[in-house]
């Protein structure tokens, strides 16, 4: 894929921050081996509801993809099928926004079943409604452009086929949401009378959340630099010396403008989250954006339900912006944060022992309050 990005910017989203999205939008491109060649930010109030950025531009962002070799046009927002058909028509080329490549690369990094079964969700849930007369499947990262089938009633047969299958994933995850619940409630009744605290670990894809879990707890995941690496929740214990247990939970990363079709599929495993004491929030601040992420973050927690719940700020990677683990306290970025917040480097361990103090004080409150329930 060679792909311009195309983004707009207005009084809600300012020129900054729309460039720092298609920065990520490039990303995204490259998280599926495309390559971006160029990038294209329009200002307009709001999008044109029939081609996003409106017919003109459109046709002149259609010229010079084509002068520069470009097969893709890449939305940084969420288009509507008819916006997809009507900008494919005027540019003569793929186009696709930001959800096709999300999907994307979930489906390439899914392992499990369940990640599996959540992703192919999300992408028959985004297609069904893409499929439309003449039969053409806008999952479009394989196809070509405008291939047409055989019309109408194929259409409907495939809409039709589409629908059963999700049906049956439905049934698939329920299920394996069932057997997850059972493990749990075993998990936290595996020795009577103890105390057990749940902590969950959330925050922007790439932030280290799963290099944290295995600083906290020794168990080796994942880690990789790359959006999304990880997919499945993972569950992994620690001892505090008062005896009590804490369970800390790694998470699928979040990102800004996040497909619902994504959240939705993935409530299931995200069901650790509502279910958790205690929220460690990790970030990345040795990015530009982190307090953009750090909004993101909370938003998706607010469609989870989940922002009531008590949240300590784990601010990662701060080994990037000082040289030695005495040189946190002079970092300025716990004020920028409503609530505890604690620097941190996970890769060096900086920080680690006094993010697990926080954890056990703010934990010490929860429980304490569960106990006189
Ligand atoms: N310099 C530095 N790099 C870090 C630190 N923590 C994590 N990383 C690196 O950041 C990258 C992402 O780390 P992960 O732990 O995979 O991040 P994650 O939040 O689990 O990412 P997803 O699962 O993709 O959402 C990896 O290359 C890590 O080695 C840190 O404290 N300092
Ligand atoms: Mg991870």
């Amino acid at each position: 894929m060679r792909a311009i990005l195309v983004g707009i910017w207005n009084r809600d989203i300012t020129r900054e921050e729309a460039r720092g999205s298609l920065r990520e939008l490039k990303g995204l491109v490259e998280a599926v081996g495309g390559k971006t060649l160029g990038w294209v930010l329009q200002n307009r109030v709001r999008p044109d509801p029939k081609y996003y950025i409106g017919a003109g531009k459109a046709r002149q962002i259609g010229e010079i993809s084509r002068g520069v070799g470009a097969d893709t046009v890449v939305f940084d927002d969420p288009l509507t099928p008819s916006q997809v058909r009507n900008l494919e028509r005027v540019l003569g080329l793929t186009v696709l926004d930001r959800t096709d490549l999300v999907i994307e690369i979930f489906s390439r990094r899914a392992k499990s079943k369940e990640a599996k079964l959540q992703v192919e969700l999300a992408r028959l849930t985004h297609d069904l409604p893409r499929i439309y007369g003449r039969g053409k499947v806008l999952s479009r990262l394989g196809g070509g452009v405008g291939t047409r089938g055989p019309g109408e009633q194929e259409a409907e047969i495939r809409r039709r086929v589409i629908k059963r299958r999700i049906h049956q994933i439905r049934e698939e995850l329920e299920e394996i949401k069932k057997r997850r619940r059972l493990q749990r409630k075993r998990r936290e009744r595996s020795e009577t009378g103890e105390r057990i605290l749940k902590v969950v670990l959330v925050g922007y894809t790439n932030a280290g959340k799963s290099t944290l879990l295995k600083v906290l707890t020794g168990r080796e995941t994942f880690v990789a630099d790359m959006l999304f690496a990880t997919l499945d929740t993972k569950t992994s214990a620690r001892y505090l010396p008062s005896g009590i247990k804490v369970l800390f939970t790694d998470t699928v990363g979040f990102i800004r403008k996040l497909p619902p079709e994504l959240i939705e599929s993935f409530r299931a495993t995200l069901e650790e989250v509502v279910e958790a004491d205690l929220i460690v929030h990790v970030v990345d601040v040795s990015d530009d954006m982190w307090l953009d992420h750090v909004q993101a973050v909370k938003e998706v927690l607010r469609e989870l339900s989940a922002d009531n719940k008590p949240v300590i700020y784990a601010l990662n990677k701060a080994d990037r912006l000082v040289e030695k683990e005495e040189d946190l306290e002079h970092l300025p970025h716990t004020a920028f944060v409503d609530g505890k917040a604690v620097l941190i480097s996970a890769e060096k361990g900086w920080g680690v022992e006094s993010l697990i103090s926080e954890v056990i004080r703010t934990g010490e409150e929860v429980l304490g309050l569960q106990l006189v329930e």
